[in-house]
């Protein structure tokens, strides 16, 4: 039986992997740092299984990664997907971000390295966002009325301008990762990930944000009226307002408006329970690599709130969403489209969700 170690466990994809790893009947231990409160609703199915345990750490703290590493020396495979992954929060708490996202990666590495594990193959978790303002173009063949436009996109080979502590702490760790690859032989392999998202994505994540508020929206309504005849609806500035007829002594109840900030940059969405398949399959190559993961679509949040709302009956959303300028942040990545010709050829994967997809499985499972 092959055994993991799934740093960053408790997340969005630490609990999609632990599925795929258990289905593939390995034993998988799940790092998990001390919180005041459970953070393990994601992982609850997986508890009791007995080829799954939790062990206490935090990648901050070199010593408790190396009393982990050194209890399970005989580890196959060790995955990295541990950080502080918001963007936006990596601005106001950078060095916190530089400590968790950048060095934590480090920390296990060299833990590695100091305990021999040269047989153990490395994970790291890296990200779209390292690319930040840089793109490559190419010219795609000319469509049958002649036309030929430049499409931009990211791939294995795009330099990385990061623009947030958050990508450039990422740098270091993907650097650190190949470092150790190239020179000290470690199968240590990197994901670039693009965006991937679902029902378990964290609550502050712009695909998320925008589908709970629809499902907590929607049992707002219900309470009052028929969810599916918007026309009972007044907008305020900040409100959406309903005048129940028959709820005794409500004269009105109000319903907080959408708040988002920047809708007009792109990224290229995926499916999580996808992208946990490729980490998987770069961990099963004889040569450790690094591979961008991506659907190869891009699309903007107004395409998102476009599809997602249309899913609920709502053709036109803008009065019920305010751009609050405290959602913008100091820096932007305005473009994210990947190229994952070189996963779909070595990996021989696929991303198995299109889009609409995916907007309809977030929005189904918060409604
Ligand atoms: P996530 O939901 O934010 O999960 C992050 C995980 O890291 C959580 O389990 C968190 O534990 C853990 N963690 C945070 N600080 C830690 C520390 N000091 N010591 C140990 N564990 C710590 O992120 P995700 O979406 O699953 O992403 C997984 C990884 O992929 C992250 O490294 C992220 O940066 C990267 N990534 C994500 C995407 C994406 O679109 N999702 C794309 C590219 C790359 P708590 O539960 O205790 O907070
Ligand atoms: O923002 C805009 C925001 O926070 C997406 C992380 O998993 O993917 C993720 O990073 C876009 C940005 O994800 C709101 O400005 C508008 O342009 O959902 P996000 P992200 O920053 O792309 C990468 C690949 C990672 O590696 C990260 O770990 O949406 N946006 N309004 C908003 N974003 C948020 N969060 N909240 C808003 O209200």
């Amino acid at each position: 039986m092959k055994k993991a170690i799934i740093f960053g466990i408790t997340g969005q994809d630490g609990s999609h992997l632990v599925d795929l790893l258990l289905k593939k009947d390995y034993h998988v231990i799940g790092v998990i740092r001390r919180t005041s409160t459970d953070s393990t609703p994601r992982i609850k199915h997986v508890l009791d299984d007995p080829n799954f345990e939790l062990i206490q750490g935090d990648i901050t703290d070199a010593h408790s990664v190396i009393q982990i590493l050194k209890k399970h020396e005989n580890v196959d495979e060790i995955y990295n997907l541990a950080a502080q992954s918001h963007v936006a929060v990596s601005f106001k708490q950078p060095a916190l971000t530089w400590d968790v996202t950048g060095k934590g990666c480090l920390n296990i590495l060299q833990s590695m390295s100091d305990l021999a594990m040269t047989k153990a193959r490395f994970y790291q978790a890296s990200s779209s966002e390292m690319f930040g303002s840089s793109f490559d173009t190419k010219l795609p063949l000319a469509d049958n009325k002649g036309t030929q436009s430049v499409e931009k996109y990211q791939d294995e080979d795009t330099k990385f301008l990061p623009q947030s502590p958050y990508a450039i702490a990422k740098c270091a760790a993907h650097y650190m990762t190949r470092l150790f690859r190239e020179g000290y032989g470690f199968h240590a392999s990197a994901g670039i990930l693009f965006n991937h998202e679902g029902p378990r994505r964290g609550e502050d994540f712009v695909t998320r944000k925008i589908t709970k508020w629809i499902g907590d929206f929607l049992r707002w309504k219900t309470t009052y009226k028929d969810e599916t005849d918007f026309s009972d609806l007044t907008f305020s500035e900040d409100d959406i307002k309903i005048y129940p007829k028959s709820a005794e002594g409500v004269l009105y109840s109000k319903f907080p408006k959408l708040r988002l900030g920047n809708l007009e940059a792109f990224r290229d969405w995926g499916y999580a329970g996808d992208y946990v398949e490729a980490m998987w399959l770069m961990l099963q190559q004889d040569v450790p690599d690094d591979y961008v993961i991506c659907t190869g679509e891009t699309h903007t949040i107004r395409e998102f709130l476009d599809v997602a709302f249309k899913l609920i009956g709502i053709d036109e959303w803008e009065s019920f969403v305010v751009v609050d300028k405290r959602f913008y942040r100091p820096a932007e990545v305005d473009y994210l489209r990947g190229s994952n010709a070189k996963a779909k050829q070595r990996l021989g994967w696929e991303p198995k969700h299109s889009f609409e997809d995916l907007v309809k499985l977030m929005v189904d499972h918060d409604s």
